[in-house]
């Protein structure tokens, strides 16, 4: 027999932030020139637990969806003013990385999903592909977003097919500083995956590069170091899960043909002079099939 609610029952009254949804679409696009960049959002309002975040890249430049909680008494309008004071240096100081959709190419399109507690976001692009090298949060895409009520911890649906470990283990007397991914050798085009930090103080990020013919993870090192000759080792940016903060961990589903690519991190090091982790060495080398 059909049952009808009544209108004061309490399932009526849930807190508000139980009608809020779970899905982040954010679409990234620029002008012709890259002057100006910027993001559309499906929502400003989340609701806390698993959501799933979703980038499409509309424009003609490499974009990203970095996630980050800001930090008790930052708005998002003074931390996109400390950012564009120091350049991005203040990223890590002002918020933690909770996150979000790596760079794709134009045209193509990353999902993660990745727990997300109540409070406020924003959601940036660091990337600087364009007619003048800003990064993209200078030129517009930016945008606030705040997640509500509560949620318990939760992951995706479907098999995990593995997990990528970001990881730095710290100089000791004998052995040196040493940063990089834990990740199965082969990786499946369309699989679900889990990425996590197990770093006790780094903040790490999943990146994909597509690897030129002939071309390795050395050499992907070398590039982002002084006295690389030649064309890019890599072709192309394939996605990866956005920066989490240590001990944090996302899911997201691949999206790459198969391929040589290799697995990166760009995060700029704690210590001076601020190498990108990447330079330092973080970069591994996986097919695709
Ligand atoms: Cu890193």
């Amino acid at each position: 027999m059909h049952r009808v609610v009544p209108a004061h029952h309490p399932s009526h009254r849930h807190h508000r932030g139980w009608q809020r949804p779970r899905t982040l679409t954010v679409w990234a696009s620029n002008n012709a020139d890259g002057s100006k960049d910027s993001y559309r959002l499906s929502t400003h309002w989340l609701r806390a637990g698993l959501v799933k975040v979703v980038l499409h890249n509309v424009g003609t430049f490499p974009h990203q969806a970095q996630l980050l909680k800001l930090h008790k008494g930052v708005t998002a309008a003074s931390y996109l003013a400390s950012l564009k004071a120091t350049g991005g240096a203040t990223a890590l100081v002002l918020a933690d990385a909770t996150g979000g959709a790596n760079t794709v190419d134009p045209g193509n399109h990353q999902v993660t999903w990745v727990n997300l507690k109540a409070g406020n976001y924003v959601v940036v692009c660091f990337q600087d592909g364009g007619d003048h090298g800003a990064p993209h949060f200078v030129d517009g895409m930016y945008a606030a977003l705040t997640v509500v009520g509560h949620g318990n911890y939760a992951r995706p649906r479907g098999r995990v097919q593995g997990t990528i470990a970001a990881y730095t283990h710290e100089a000791t007397s004998s052995t040196p500083l040493v940063m990089g991914f834990h990740m199965p050798k082969v990786i499946d085009g369309d699989g679900l995956y889990k990425f996590e930090n197990t770093a006790a103080t780094d903040t790490h990020e999943l990146a994909f590069l597509k690897l030129a013919p002939g071309m390795t993870a050395k050499d992907v090192v070398a590039f982002f170091n002084p006295g690389w000759v030649g064309p890019p080792p890599f072709t192309g940016d394939f996605g990866g899960a956005g920066a989490l903060a240590p001990g944090a961990r996302s899911w997201l589903r691949m999206n790459m043909a198969p391929g040589q690519y290799v697995a990166v991190c760009f995060i700029p090091d704690d210590m001076p002079p601020h190498m990108p982790h990447v330079a330092m060495g973080m970069a591994q080398q996986f097919t695709v099939t």
